[in-house]
């Protein structure tokens, strides 16, 4: 397994300055050793770029979707390393950075597959809005909503026109915080979701079955798999914009992570929203660390 880590340094997708400094906060604290002891080949291919704008381009694209164009054009970017990296047969793993950047990741994997992929979305939140459902016109609320096809075509075009990954090969984990106009999507479009309701009756060992058994049976070949650190408990992450309470705990996340990448078919990663300026002692940082731990042990088992 050849690992291609990507650094996605932006704000402008949560409005809230910080999130930028993740990748490289996580560099100074051993991301990239972390990968070597476990990997033999890890590529650092650095930071995408990001243009660097003040808040007066907050609203100069759209009047209601925050730094569209700031967005849309590091996503662009970030695209295209994700299919660069997926057809030299690496697997991408991009660092955050706020959420927005699934736009990318998604749009890269849709560009480097014949065929159709699945979305596991560990979060807190469903990030499925669209303009006129998000509460906060923040996009890093609407990636995953966009990569299906839904709402505003700048969004939805971005790379590539239309949609990135079909609602029934989208799976979520871990939400407890859903906007009522996501709650529509998710019915409509037949998404299907674990809540922290859902894993606190059944158990994560039950869960974990119900989503292998739903993977096998759509019979995809590539998963990709969407990490947002604010899935974890409030209390193991006060580093990142949103978080919320009864959330996941590092060992039930990582019997996650070890379950979803025990299939061998995930073939790209995003592990987003760490906010190092927020953080308080170290510990979003360090579960953080524990995590990326986790998924480099699991990837390193697949050589
Ligand atoms: B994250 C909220 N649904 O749209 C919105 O952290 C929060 O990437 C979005 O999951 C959280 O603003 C986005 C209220
Ligand atoms: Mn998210
Ligand atoms: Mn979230
Ligand atoms: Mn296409």
């Amino acid at each position: 397994m050849k690992i291609e880590l990507i650094g996605f340094p932006m704000f402008y997708g949560c409005d809230r300055p910080g999130v930028e400094q993740g990748p490289d906060k996580l560099r100074a604290h051993g991301l990239v050793e972390i990968f070597e002891k476990n990997l033999n080949h890890v590529n650092d291919r650095g930071n995408i770029e990001v243009e660097q704008v003040g808040t007066e381009m907050k609203y100069a694209t759209h009047p209601s979707m925050k730094y569209l164009k700031q967005v849309v054009a590091g996503n662009e970017h970030l695209a295209k390393a994700v299919e660069n990296a997926l057809r030299n047969g690496r697997l991408p793993f991009t660092v955050g950075g706020d959420h927005s950047l699934g736009l990318g990741s998604l749009a890269g994997v849709h560009g480097a597959t014949e065929e159709d992929f699945a979305v596991i979305w560990i979060d807190a939140h469903a990030d499925l809005n669209v303009t006129e459902t998000s509460p906060s016109g923040n996009i890093h609320g609407m990636p995953l909503g966009a990569s299906a096809g839904l709402g505003d075509e700048i969004l939805t075009a971005l790379y590539e026109k239309g949609q990135k990954v079909k609602p029934e090969n989208i799976y979520i984990l871990g939400l407890r915080s859903v906007d009522e106009g996501e709650e529509v999507i998710i019915r409509e479009q037949g998404i299907k979701i674990w809540r922290m309701t859902d894993i606190k009756e059944k158990g994560m060992a039950a869960v974990i079955q119900e989503l292998l058994s739903a993977l096998k049976e759509s019979q995809v070949q590539h998963v990709h798999l969407s990490y947002d650190i604010d899935s974890l408990d409030k209390t193991l992450v006060p580093g990142t914009g949103t978080p919320v309470e009864d959330g996941l705990g590092i060992e039930e996340s990582q019997d996650l992570i070890r379950a979803i990448l025990g299939t061998k078919l995930v073939g790209s990663i995003d592990f987003v929203e760490f906010n190092p300026v927020i953080d308080r002692e170290n510990r979003t940082l360090n579960s953080c660390l524990t995590m990326l731990e986790t998924f480099a042990q699991e990837l390193g088992k697949q050589n």
